[in-house]
């Protein structure tokens, strides 16, 4: 007969799949809703490897539970604003629209290729006016709810990408996107308030989540419980955040960061140069270096000094670099004693060290490292006596706070600064008038579109700004003059709620419908690198709408899962400039999706991800079409003596596997146990059992088993054994318990105790049967014979121990 043949089959089923719309999201009822999505891809122009690994094999479970009888929604859109098409524009003089939307076009031609239940019905980009209108009305209701504000300060500065970056898009001191050293820059930009939600962002209620992704984000957000003290100095207060406020009267200097407000004022003239010098050097290195461990302590006094709130004493005031303006009040008291950097820049500067902590023993002055233990409190005055340490410090807070001591609690996540000044994203909805000040757009006038037939010029300013025609508006207020706000939104805005967004892709006057408001994604799959940028900002921008009466839920998904990433051959991250790059179009080409598909499941647990094999892509490929022959050649070879219940066992195991397998995102497992069936098949094929009613059922369960993974060659294979719809309607089996008890089981044989041999028994075998069997192993018998039997014991199932004397 015929053989495999993927290129034949593929693109006929793709096409009669596409024409029966036997993929798009319908809501029956009385079946169970599931949402099944995979994060959004870049239409960067192609898809390559990775893009397979997040789609196809997620899809395997989305087909998986289609087949439990949910109605599945497994949608895809593009995640569609950002710089490459921007630079694009730059470099060769393309429309971002045109680049994007070609790129689009491309892209998905290639997803269609890789036999997906994607219904692309709900498909979306975010560049899409229709979309982004949305992105600018939840600005101004954020606006409205004191969630969005405008602030002039310090502010990431990639100098590469031209534009202001949030933190989140710093790594290492670096841009997240490109690479380069990030820069300090004063600006004014707006700002959401993630901080708002940071306490209830660290709790993520039944959110299930890797425990990586958990401990970023919970460090990312780094909630600290302590106090802040004011300390008077010639400039006004300077207040300082600590979390150990038992250490106070242990605190033998001041140190501000060198951007702090006061240094200046405080700075007598003969340390000017000296503090000038010192900031200039500051201002030149990133927060992470300035925070190094080890690093050899620098600062310098600026000749002030503070006052003790509690002793009165006299406090010099430092400035050092790693004291960080960014962080708490910016400003610290240094208790050299009990902290480690500040006992390195007490050594370092012959600055005074008071031990107020006192461990086993006191601290000698000689001491080449702090005490950052918990003891009892000493040299303390009014706190001698109590216990000090961060477990004991609300006691002490009230004892201070006569002294204007209070608790406070800070947090490392900063707001989210979304101000870009770039072209190619929504551009923020805000106007201002002479007379007015700040005014939001008026909702009637969304979307406020990219103009068109824009210049690019890298001048470090939104190229927005060169538009005179577009900026110059009306004041929504006043009526009169008005100009618009030229920067644009963070693509991370785009993705914060996109989720929402696919079953009311056609809806035109409102983000989502509101019968959808709480259908967020059950299972949401894709990169760890998101762990806390979009899913934090996600997680954000949910319980915003939830406080603003649009959601009832307060996570974006219920279930997170990432895959690993599929290196090259050479066990490097694939790359161009490596020349390890492997194209699924290649692939597809010479194997067909469904080799791809099982060979990208097969080679690794997903979660883990690995390296890509061209020799390992041929075991699946050889594995589809041993199947293609099991359904459509004739047995050849010698007969074989496969029973009825070993042929139903071994379906029966496998689909037990398979099923439990799927549900916890395993499908490196599930591809081995539908080979190991396969073996035993092809033997199956070739014995007597192959004329019985047990070979038809093996036949029936293995083609659908095999439809999520390999959805084109299951098609093919039930349309041909006679079925006249899709495979992919069909149900997924039901294993049958009774076919797993297995007919014999073995049993241990013990004589007094000791492990003599095992016995096969007949399922359901009597006692007295069992005795039998045990006692005709010739090495029981060695050991029993001529000796009287004190008794028998056996544990059904498992074992026997037969007790004799002597
Ligand atoms: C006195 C003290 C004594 C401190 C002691 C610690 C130990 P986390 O846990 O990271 O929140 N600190 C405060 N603001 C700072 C800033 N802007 N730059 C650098 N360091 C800063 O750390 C809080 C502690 O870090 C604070 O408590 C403060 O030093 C320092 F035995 O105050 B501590
Ligand atoms: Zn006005």
């Amino acid at each position: 007969s015929e053989k495999y043949n993927p290129h034949s089959i593929e693109p006929r089923w793709r096409k009669s799949w596409e024409e029966s719309d036997l993929y798009t999201f319908k809501h029956q009822e009385g079946k169970e809703n599931h949402y099944a999505l995979t994060m959004f891809p870049y239409p960067s122009g192609n898809l390559h490897i990775g893009h397979w690994y997040a789609f196809a094999v997620p899809d395997a479970r989305a087909r998986f539970m289609r087949m439990k009888g949910y109605n599945v929604l497994f949608p895809m859109g593009f995640d569609a604003f950002g710089l490459p098409a921007e630079n694009a524009a730059i470099k060769r003089n393309i429309d971002p629209a045109k680049w994007t939307y070609s790129n689009i076009e491309y892209m998905t031609g290639q997803f269609k290729r890789m036999g997906t239940m994607i219904d692309w019905s709900k498909q979306f980009a975010t560049c899409d006016p229709e979309y982004y209108k949305w992105n600018q009305w939840f600005f101004i209701q954020f606006y409205k709810q004191g969630l969005v504000y405008k602030k002039n300060g310090f502010v990431n500065w990639c100098p590469s990408c031209n534009t202001v970056l949030a933190n989140e898009q710093v790594v290492d001191g670096k841009c997240e996107r490109c690479g380069t050293v990030v820069v300090q820059k004063k600006l004014e930009q707006w700002f959401f308030k993630i901080t708002e939600y940071a306490d209830e962002l660290l709790d993520f209620g039944t959110t299930d989540m890797p425990e990586r992704v958990r401990l970023m984000q919970h460090n990312w957000i780094g909630k600290s419980v302590g106090a802040e003290i004011d300390f008077a100095t010639d400039a006004g207060t300077v207040t300082v955040f600590s979390t150990r406020p038992d250490t106070l009267m242990g605190a033998t200097f001041l140190v501000l960061a060198p951007e702090h407000a006061f240094v200046k004022t405080l700075t007598t003239p003969e340390q000017q140069e000296a503090v000038q010098n010192y900031i200039d050097t500051a201002s030149k290195m990133s927060e992470i270096d300035r925070q190094a461990e080890g690093r050899e302590k620098t600062g310098v006094w600026t000749g002030a000094y503070a006052t003790h709130p509690v002793t009165g004493e006299k406090l010099p005031i430092w400035i050092a670099d790693y004291v960080l303006v960014t962080y708490g009040t910016g400003s610290i008291m240094a208790v050299p004693a009990h902290d480690s950097r500040d006992f390195d820049f007490a050594r370092q500067f012959d600055l005074p060290v008071k031990e107020v902590i006192r461990g086993e023993t006191p601290m000698p002055a000689d001491a080449t490292e702090p005490y950052s233990d918990e003891g009892a409190i000493v040299n303390s005055g009014i706190l001698d006596g109590m216990q000090g340490g961060k477990e004991f410090i609300g006691a002490v807070i009230e004892k201070l706070a006569d002294y204007g001591v209070r608790a406070r609690t800070t947090y490392r996540l900063r707001d989210w600064l979304i101000s870009r000044q770039r072209y190619w994203g929504t551009p923020i909805p805000m106007v201002y008038c002479e007379k007015c000040g700040i005014q939001p757009v008026s909702e009637s006038e969304l979307p406020v579109k990219l103009p068109e037939d824009v210049r690019f010029q890298p001048t470090g300013q939104s190229p927005l700004t060169l538009m005179e025609d577009w900026k110059t508006t009306t004041c929504p207020c006043c009526g009169g003059v008005a100009t618009r706000e030229t920067d644009t939104m963070d693509t991370f805005v785009d993705s914060s709620w996109y989720m929402y967004r696919y079953l009311s892709h056609d809806v035109h006057d409102a983000p989502f419908r509101p019968e959808f408001a709480n259908f967020t994604p059950d299972v949401y799959t894709g990169g760890i690198e998101h762990a806390i940028l979009h899913l934090l900002y996600s997680r954000f921008w949910t319980k915003a709408m939830r406080d603003l009466g649009l959601t009832e839920v307060s996570e974006p998904f219920k279930v997170l899962r990432n895959q690993g990433i599929i290196l090259g051959e050479d066990n490097e991250k694939m790359s161009k400039s490596r020349g390890n790059v492997i194209d699924p179009d290649d692939l597809v080409a010479e194997y067909g999706a469904d080799t791809v598909r099982a060979f990208l499941m097969f080679l690794a647990p997903w979660e883990a991800g690995g390296p890509w094999s061209s020799k390992g892509i041929q075991g699946p490929h050889k594995w589809l079409n041993r199947i293609w022959s099991l359904y459509f050649d004739a047995a050849e070879g010698p007969e074989e003596a496969v029973t009825e219940a070993e042929l139903r066992f071994a379906v029966h195991a496998a689909l037990k596997r398979v099923t439990d397998d799927l549900e916890r995102f395993s499908f490196n497992t599930c591809i081995a146990a539908m080979m190991e069936l396969t073996n035993t098949l092809v033997k199956a094929k070739r014995s007597p059992v192959s004329q019985t009613q047990a070979w038809t059922e093996a036949l029936d369960i293995f083609n659908r088993m095999l439809a999520p993974f390999v959805p084109y060659i299951a098609e093919e294979i039930w349309s041909e054994t006679g079925h006249s719809d899709s495979v992919h309607v069909q149900s997924w089996p039901q294993y049958d318990a009774n076919a797993l008890v297995k007919d014999e089981i073995e049993v241990v044989v013990q004589v007094n105790g000791k492990l003599r041999g095992k016995a096969l028994i007949r399922n359901g075998a009597s006692q007295e049967e069992v005795f039998m069997a045990a006692k005709s192993i010739e090495n029981v018998q060695k050991f029993i014979e001529g000796k009287p039997l004190v008794k028998e014991i056996y544990v059904p199932g498992r074992l026997v121990n037969i007790v004799v004397k002597g």
